[in-house]
């Protein structure tokens, strides 16, 4: 068995969130974990389509992840999220939905010049020419967790590693 529980990773695009969200997810069901990713490729299509970067549509995108996140978490799953939610107070409010330990923010730590040096999607390029405006950490804010439960610095750390760190957490914190 396991207690269910959210694993909120919160970074900036290109950080790594998704590639470790997934990694971690994937871990999860090989442990026989019942486990749910949420992240954009199934939410900002579908739930929350129509909704746009501005910080207002942000609050509204995340306002509802939560919501979402937590009915799955009464449904007995360990929710695996990716999403920036760049705003701590977002975050916070995330947080107050949810009892004291289930809510699980990882900070997914990288420099904003080498998420722009990866740039898999040339978001930062189009960012930069003024093509795409409030882009996170070009012309739109990320606030950093002040005191995330765990931190994981994607420049220097494999994804196994990471993968390891958080299961290693979950495992501590006798959640599985
Ligand atoms: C940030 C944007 C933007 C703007 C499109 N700002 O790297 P990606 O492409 O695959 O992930 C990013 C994703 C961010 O959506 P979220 O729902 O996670 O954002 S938030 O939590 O702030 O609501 C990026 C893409 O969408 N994208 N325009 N302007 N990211």
């Amino acid at each position: 068995g396991h207690k269910s529980c959210v694993l909120w990773f919160t970074g900036l695009s290109g950080s790594g969130k998704s590639t470790l969200a997934n990694a971690v997810e994937l871990k999860l069901f090989e442990l026989k974990k019942h486990s749910y990713i949420l992240d954009g490729d199934n939410i900002r299509y579908g739930l929350n389509k129509g909704l746009t970067f501005s910080k207002e549509d942000r609050f509204e995108n995340i306002r509802r992840i939560g919501e979402v996140a937590k009915l799955f978490v009464d449904s007995g799953q360990i929710v695996v999220t990716a999403f920036i939610s760049p705003f701590r107070e977002e975050r916070e409010k995330v947080r107050n939905l949810f009892e004291d330990g289930e809510f699980i923010e990882v900070f997914v730590d990288c420099p904003l010049d080498e998420c722009e040096k990866r740039d898999p999607k040339g978001l930062y390029q189009k960012a930069r020419s003024g093509e795409i405006r409030e882009f996170t950490g070009i012309d739109s804010p990320y606030e950093e967790p002040l005191n995330p439960e765990i931190t994981i610095q994607t420049k220097d750390c494999t994804i196994d590693r990471a993968t390891e760190i958080i299961i290693n957490y979950l495992k501590e914190k006798q959640i599985i």
